[in-house]
């Protein structure tokens, strides 16, 4: 099968909130063609009038490595249309089984391309914001080979962020607190994110460049998750706290 036509299943899958088969079961797929998969369906989502404003990293926790079984850094693209307003809801039905996860997400000022140091990845940065990811894998009971996540842009969903603080504030290991109906389910720190989410940030810069890509001045990038995700409900309300950064919140309904 055309890896277009791959795209277009999992495009559909994300547009229509469906659950799929793995990929993976009927098609040996490299990691590259999962990319190449990743940026045709998102070439759907920009036809159909969304924007490419970010980048998300994946897997760049532990925790989350061993929640999914998956010990490999990951990359996917982040559109305008993915973006929840700091205290929104967002509808259970449009998604298929999502689940949410604390992060820190950058702001650039200035362009990065291929290999950067930490220092040099910071020094693009103009703001640091509280982040929380909705990721919504489209394969069945959220199971899933490195091929498979990469090609369905890495359960990407939907994302929302809290006040832009200044990047002078240090984010190698700030306390982060993640609760659901008004007690914390996960608690942890973003020195858990590579051990500083800079880090991500670079290899975000390294990563992308393999697929001809350099991350954009305005682009905003999304670490990943510091702690294991969390199964959400209809009726949930969702708030992150992250020491010196802030807070940001949502409701599912
Ligand atoms: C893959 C995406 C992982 C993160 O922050 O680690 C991710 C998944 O867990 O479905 O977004
Ligand atoms: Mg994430």
């Amino acid at each position: 099968m055309a890896l277009d036509e791959l795209a277009r299943t999992v495009d559909d899958a994300s547009r229509t909130a469906t659950e799929i088969p793995q990929l993976a079961e009927t098609h040996a797929l490299s990691v590259d063609e999962a990319y190449a998969i990743q940026a045709l369906s998102i070439r759907r989502r920009l036809e159909r009038g969304e924007k490419l404003i970010g980048m998300k990293m994946g897997l760049t926790s532990r925790a989350k490595m061993v929640q999914m079984g998956v010990s490999d850094v990951i990359w996917g693209r982040l559109t305008d249309a993915m973006r929840v307003e700091d205290g929104d809801s967002i509808e259970f039905k449009k998604f298929v089984h999502p689940r949410v996860e604390p992060e820190i997400a950058f702001l650039l000022k200035k362009p990065l391309e291929g290999r950067v140091t930490l220092l040099e990845a910071m020094n693009a940065v103009e703001a640091v914001a509280p982040a929380m990811e909705i990721i919504d894998s489209r394969y069945k009971n959220f199971k899933f080979s490195l091929p498979d996540v990469i090609a369905d842009n890495s359960s990407s969903s939907a994302f929302v962020l809290g006040t832009w603080n200044s990047p002078s504030i240090d984010t190698g290991n700030l306390g982060m607190v993640m609760q659901i109906g008004g007690r914390p389910i996960q608690i942890g720190s973003s020195a858990a994110i590579l051990g500083h989410p800079g880090r991500s940030l670079a290899a975000a810069s390294r990563l992308v460049a393999a697929a001809g890509l350099r991350l954009e001045a305005g682009w905003i990038i999304m670490a990943g998750g510091a702690t294991a995700a969390e199964k959400l409900l209809p009726g949930m309300s969702v708030r992150l706290d992250v020491e010196k950064l802030g807070r940001t919140a949502f409701n599912v309904v």
